[in-house]
């Protein structure tokens, strides 16, 4: 190897490295609320950035189009084994690059192009993926979709009921990127047996929560389940496909040679690696803290004035509605980012305002309950979002709070060692 390969990346690229210490501390100082975002474990980052990136390995355990897999093999299927172990299930693909992939796939499986998808609208919290006209979903597909009910802010399984019996789609997709309550999945698939449609799940969000066992799970009804293995599972960026025996010739082939080439082998050895992790009693823990923590910050948002759609949260988020108070999403998002905590705005049902402004705020615990918070915590960030975003014009009280919060997060530290101080600039 030339000296130059050698070189650590602080020498190497010192453009690059800088950014990744900035990151790094950005990480570490702020309040990381976006719900879909979580912090692997320095094991999993180990994994992720080890020498399997060199490898390609096409095909399957066993079954590779290049030689020299063996350790890709031992990898990928300790990676399935342990999957399922964790949801059960008849057949694992740990292949899906993201779960944009792993639906693109399970659709390929099972649907010709022009075939009928009902999935929940994106503005009542569903997923580009579930349909939107600009995703390849609603390019490839013909689509229509369910929604939730103008008074509970509920899915509307009676509208969804009717819509399938009259579009007659050959799938039916549930899960959503922004739905607080839990799902019915037996009604789903109730349904999709009533039109002889097949029934997806996507549980991209609430994957930690169902392997913790504080959510119920889609696989015992879903004919394929899908999901990312990077939100509340807290496994490295990717996606996971579940399905049934007689599915996985059709899913295994949809995936590769269908959607994709070779595998990421080192995400997914750091795939087996995060699952291994969610087969310790602590991620049963865990995944209870997250919900406890989201009830705990819901309760105090309310209590501080805050309309949460629904109601409130059986999960992970909340989606708080602060156009009511007059604040637009985009200004909430803006306000709360300058005071150190980040979120997303996100439309809420029946939304009056664009996606780019929206009416909501999304606001999730996964990320922070990993960093050891517990309620005491959410309490303290319900008071500061509040503050925070009753004094959004006020740059030197926004600034003041994230101090504030600057303080809470370093009880809490995140990747001490590779925090690098004297490498980030001002
Ligand atoms: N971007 C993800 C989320 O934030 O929910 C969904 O793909």
């Amino acid at each position: 190897m030339t000296d130059r390969m050698s070189l650590p990346l602080a020498q190497a690229d010192p453009d690059v490295a800088a950014a990744i210490d900035h990151e790094t501390l950005r990480q570490h100082e702020g309040l990381e609320m976006i719900a879909s975002e979580n912090f692997v474990s320095e094991a999993v980052l180990e994994a992720a950035g080890s020498v399997f990136t060199n490898k390609y390995a096409e095909g399957y355990p066993g079954r590779r189009y290049y030689g020299g897999c063996e350790y890709a093999d031992i990898v990928e299927n300790l990676a399935r084994e342990r999957a399922r172990q964790i949801f059960g299930g008849e057949h694992i693909n740990v292949q899906p690059h993201s779960g944009s992939q792993a639906n693109a796939s399970a659709y390929a499986a099972v649907l010709q192009p022009g075939d009928t998808i009902l999935g929940l609208d994106l503005s009542h919290g569903g997923h580009l993926t579930h349909g939107h006209k600009l995703s390849f979903s609603g390019k490839l597909y013909r689509t229509t979709f369910y929604h939730v009910r103008r008074d509970t802010e509920t899915i509307d399984y009676d509208e969804l009921e009717a819509t399938a019996i009259q579009e007659k789609p050959k799938v039916i997709i549930g899960g959503a990127s922004a739905y607080p309550r839990l799902w019915d999945f037996a009604r789903m698939r109730q349904i999709a047996d009533k039109v002889g449609a097949i029934y997806i799940f996507d549980m991209a969000h609430i994957a930690g929560l169902v392997a913790g066992g504080v959510h119920p799970s889609p696989v015992p009804h879903a004919q394929i389940t899908t999901t990312t293995t990077h939100k509340t599972l807290r496994g490295p960026r990717a996606g996971l496909i579940i399905c049934t025996q007689d599915l996985a010739t059709a899913v295994d082939k949809s995936v590769f040679p269908g959607q994709q080439g070779g595998p990421l082998v080192h995400i997914v050895a750091a795939k087996a690696v995060a699952f291994g992790e969610v087969l310790q009693p602590e991620f049963r823990t865990y995944a209870a803290q997250i919900v406890a923590n989201a009830k705990a910050l819901a309760e105090a948002l309310q209590a501080a004035g805050f309309r949460l759609v629904s109601g409130g949260t059986d999960n992970h988020l909340m989606l708080v509605d602060v156009f009511e108070k007059g604040i637009l999403g985009s200004e909430a998002e803006l306000a709360l980012g300058k005071a150190g905590i980040t979120v997303n705005k996100n439309t809420i049902p029946y939304d009056t305002n664009p996606p780019l402004k929206a009416s909501g705020i999304r606001v999730g615990t996964p990320a922070l309950t990993t960093r050891g918070m517990k309620e005491p915590e959410m309490r303290q960030i319900a008071a500061w979002i509040a503050k925070a975003l009753e004094m959004r014009n006020d740059d030197a009280a926004l600034a003041r709070i994230r101090g504030e919060v600057a303080e809470l997060a370093n009880r809490f530290p995140l990747y001490a060692w590779r925090r690098a101080p004297v490498a980030v600039e001002a």
